[in-house]
């Protein structure tokens, strides 16, 4: 059973919409098998999106992140990862398609709501990351 790690960012819990998202993944039928909320340190949110550490947005991206609690969940189901990538819309909430949590919720790129691995080796590093503990 493939497993992702996602994130409902800081934007998202600031507009308490942390129930929202949750009842879609659970619609889905995907299963929730770890979640905290926490806030995260600058170390932790640089090596989570350690792919972006060249790009312009960076910097930016980081204080994002790290600028309030986030939920932190591991999901679990058939092709878990690329169910909730369909699920959160594309990066850029204002092409996102209505109906995903992104196109639904969202009009900028950064404050995008959610995050989902975006592949089983990313899911695999990220979870890691976020419950060490988890068997
Ligand atoms: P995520 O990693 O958060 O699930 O999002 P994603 O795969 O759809 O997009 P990615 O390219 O990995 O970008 C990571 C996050 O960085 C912010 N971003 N800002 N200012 C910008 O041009 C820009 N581009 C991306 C977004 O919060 C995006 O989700
Ligand atoms: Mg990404």
């Amino acid at each position: 059973m493939e497993r992702t790690l996602v994130l409902i960012k800081p934007d998202g819990v600031r507009r308490s919409i942390v129930g929202e998202v949750i009842s879609r993944i659970e619609r889905k039928g995907l299963r929730i098998v770890a979640m905290e909320l926490r806030t995260l340190d600058a170390e932790t949110a640089k090596t989570h999106y350690e792919e972006h550490a060249e790009r312009p947005f960076f910097g930016s991206l980081v204080e994002f992140i790290t600028g309030g609690p986030l939920v932190a969940l591991v999901v679990e189901g058939e092709r878990a990862v690329e169910a909730f990538r369909a699920l959160a819309g594309a990066t850029d909430p204002v092409t996102a398609s209505p109906g995903t949590i992104r196109g639904d919720f969202a009009l900028e790129v950064q404050q995008n709501i959610v995050h989902g691995s975006d592949s089983t080796y990313s899911a695999e590093r990220e979870i890691k990351l976020f419950f060490p503990d988890l068997g």
